[in-house]
């Protein structure tokens, strides 16, 4: 297990957790928010939350250069899964590529960044929102368990499970943490469109790509990009 989380650094409301993390810090430095002024989800998008509402936060890693570090937002969605599984007792499902689902809602996202030969991971988990404060697709625990939780008890377990799936991956690749991706694969199934390919979900294989069954059979490989899936 890698030990996560030190040093720590708590901010009331900053632009982005993302933009705090000092690279040159060692591995597992960390930075907490209460309120993002300008949350940051992938390609420019935005990740909003109301003060005192979320988790959110970043953390520094270091990984072997011959790690592929776009694999890094499966393995934080594997570890934020495994620590709502946990508390909640409910099961959670992870949407290629970095979405965390709890009753097909979005309840947490995770972000890689790379920055200064550096990896630098947000996440961000909807706790006490109120539908009123959520996009449309998207739930928090409140919502979706009808409780609300402590946001450093979460952080804790958090920060556990990911110390632990990351040091798998670094070791192993995407295949040390399969067994908590593989079966639960949101997508599976579901007719989905992604960069202009449509077909049916199949799989998400051992590198982290997204396969889609399209016509007679053929399956295509997807890296990254943005998924649009039917209910
Ligand atoms: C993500 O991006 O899901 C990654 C989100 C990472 C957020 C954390 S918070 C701590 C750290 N600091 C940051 O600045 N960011 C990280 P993406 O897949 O691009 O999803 C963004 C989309 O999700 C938006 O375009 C909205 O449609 C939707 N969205 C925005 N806020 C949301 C929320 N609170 N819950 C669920 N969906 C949301």
């Amino acid at each position: 297990m890698t030990e996560l989380g030190e040093p720590r650094l708590d901010v009331g409301t900053c632009e982005s957790t993302q933009l705090l993390v000092d690279t040159s810090l060692p591995e597992g430095a960390l930075v907490v928010a209460d309120h993002q002024s300008s949350g940051r989800g992938r390609l420019g998008r935005s990740w909003e939350a109301p003060a005192g509402a979320a988790l959110l936060f970043s953390v520094l890693l270091k990984p072997p250069p011959e790690r592929p570090e776009p694999e890094l937002a499966l393995v934080a969605g594997i570890a934020v899964a495994d620590a709502l599984e946990r508390l909640l007792g409910l099961s959670v499902q992870i949407k290629w590529p970095n979405d965390v689902m709890l009753r097909r809602k979005k309840v947490a996202g995770c972000l890689a960044e790379a920055r200064d030969g550096a990896v630098v991971l947000g996440i961000g988990v909807n706790v006490e929102q109120t539908n009123d404060e959520l996009p449309p697709d998207a739930g928090s625990i409140r919502t979706l368990t009808g409780r609300g939780w402590d946001r450093d008890d979460l952080l804790s377990t958090v920060l556990e499970s990911l110390g632990n799936r990351y040091a798998s991956w670094r070791a192993g690749g995407l295949d040390a943490v399969f067994d908590g991706l593989g079966p639960r694969d949101f997508l599976r199934g579901r007719q989905v469109t992604v960069n202009g390919t449509s077909g049916v979900a199949t799989m998400i294989d051992r590198e982290g790509r997204l396969a889609i069954a399209i016509d007679h059979g053929e399956v295509v490989k997807v890296e990254s990009g943005e998924v649009a899936y039917a209910r």
